[in-house]
């Protein structure tokens, strides 16, 4: 499958991991929108958010979970910072397969753009 997340937890394409396990990796995002600007992305291949089910349910509170220890763990968490999945076209989705973003460092905008 030609999927670029995919080949990065693999580890086929290089990148700093700033967490892994058996479930999940979290590296810096090669554009980053904030000083601090992470994904947390699955091994499994899910395409976008819609096709999360019931069974994804461990699978998505251990995504947040890292998000807001990594948050912690990187300073953010007394500032505040933002966690964001986008779906879709209109929600702003470029890479089909699942990841949670972390944003921090910087004042947040409402509503986003
Ligand atoms: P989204 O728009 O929610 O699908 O966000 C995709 C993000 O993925 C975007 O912020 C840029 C990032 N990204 C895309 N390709 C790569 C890559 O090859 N390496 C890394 N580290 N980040 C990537």
């Amino acid at each position: 499958m030609d999927c670029i997340f995919c080949k990065i937890a693999n580890k086929e394409i290089p990148s700093t991991l700033l967490y892994e396990d058996e479930q999940i990796v979290a590296f810096n995002d090669n554009a980053p929108q904030a000083p601090t600007h992470v994904l947390i992305v699955p091994h499994q291949h899910i395409v976008t958010i819609n096709d999360f089910g019931k069974q994804h349910s461990t699978l998505i509170g251990h995504m947040i979970l890292t998000a807001t220890q990594l948050a912690k763990d990187l300073s953010l968490a007394e500032d505040g910072y933002r966690l964001v999945w986008n779906c879709n076209r209109q929600g702003g989705q470029a890479v089909y397969h699942i990841h949670l973003h972390l944003l921090g460092g910087r004042n947040m905008h409402w509503p986003p753009g």
